[in-house]
């Protein structure tokens, strides 16, 4: 017996020895000393032993199967730990390699400008409104005094979808659709991509933004007009600009004005940016035709207010000096993170 389990300890220490693999090593261990393993078949045949000898024998058994699983232990140690650090080796990171650098986004310089302008009249109580793009004849002509043959319908180079749908040349159809409404007072402006059929340049694209203001109250007279241009001008290019208000004509306002803003390059002096004149102009604007309110159902007894007009890609480009627009609608990553 004694021999017997000699030479089981050796032959298991042996292929100990010589495995070279984890799964190898849980092979061994089941093999000697699992339920059908060789030990417990030893102890299996103790009922043939004297009873005086068993608890020696049983003690062996015992001694046998600690030495095995001491080995074994060992073994397995060792090969995880070799296995660790063979790993650790494959996963190894070079801190000294240069690192990816991430593409960070940035808000567009019409986003920006928007906004700003947002700000702005959200600050005096407007609301912000938007509308369709593609827009009745309606709305983006008919209510707004200007009638199929009238000349401004050349001069803005619609595109048309149907004889009666258009996209919409300014943003006025959502301030016209808001007055329809019929809740009154109106404060509000309305931002958004326009489209005119223009050839491309520095200064012109087919689709653009503007931004239209309105205000409907009763009482609402041109003081209230220039004073609010001027605390937005104010607001917009500094505490110090001036406001300019020439006489012009559109439609939809009488009387209507063009406004010039003081050149915040030179302060109205004088230069290159300015060409000049020391004034830039910047929107247009003047109180809401009476026939543009009687279309809405508003009386213009009753009733009146003032509008106003500004190109976004305009004041983009003079707030961070660009000297082409074609710039703003490339989309280059290397132009936008300048902003
Ligand atoms: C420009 C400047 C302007 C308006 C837009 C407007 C809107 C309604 C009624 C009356 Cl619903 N007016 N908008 C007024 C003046 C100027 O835009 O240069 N437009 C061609």
């Amino acid at each position: 017996m004694k021999e017997k389990l000699e030479q089981i300890k050796a032959e298991a220490l042996k292929q100990i020895e010589n495995s070279d693999a984890l799964e190898k090593l849980n092979e061994i261990r089941i093999n000697y000393l699992g339920k059908k393993g060789e030990l417990t078949a030893v102890l299996k045949s103790m009922k043939d032993v004297a009873p005086h000898e068993r608890p020696k024998i049983g003690q062996m058994v015992n001694d046998t199967r600690e030495e095995i699983e001491r080995v074994l232990e060992q073994h397995i140690g060792q090969m995880e730990k070799a296995l660790r650090e063979a790993k650790m080796k494959k996963e190894v990171i070079d801190v000294t390699l240069p690192g990816k650098k991430n593409n960070v986004g940035h808000r567009h310089p019409n986003t920006i400008a928007l906004e700003e302008v947002e700000r702005i009249f959200i600050g005096m109580g407007y609301e912000v409104v938007e509308g369709p793009e593609v827009e009745k004849d309606y709305y983006n002509f008919e209510a707004l005094n200007i009638p199929k043959d009238h000349p401004a319908r050349d001069e803005q180079d619609t595109f048309y979808i149907t004889e009666d749908i258009v996209l919409r040349t300014q943003t006025s159809p959502v301030q016209v659709r808001e007055m329809e409404k019929g809740k009154l007072p109106v404060r509000m402006i309305a931002p958004g991509r326009v489209f005119r059929s223009d050839e491309v340049d520095a200064t012109h694209s087919p689709s653009f933004h503007q931004i239209e203001g309105l205000v409907v109250d009763k009482n609402i007279t041109f003081a209230d007009l220039k004073g609010t241009l001027a605390e937005f001008a104010k607001e917009l290019f500094g505490e110090d600009t001036k406001v300019k208000f020439r006489p012009h004509h559109f439609p939809f306002t009488e009387p209507s004005a063009e406004v010039d803003v003081t050149c915040f390059k030179c302060g109205g002096k004088g230069c290159r940016f300015c060409k000049g004149s020391g004034w830039i102009e910047i929107l247009g604007c003047g109180m809401v035709h009476p026939d543009v309110l009687k279309r809405c159902d508003i009386d213009p007894d009753e009733y009146s207010g003032f509008a106003f007009g500004v190109g976004l890609e305009r004041i983009a480009l003079l707030k961070y000096e660009i000297d082409d627009m074609r710039l703003l609608y490339e989309n280059d990553s290397r132009f936008l993170k300048q902003f």
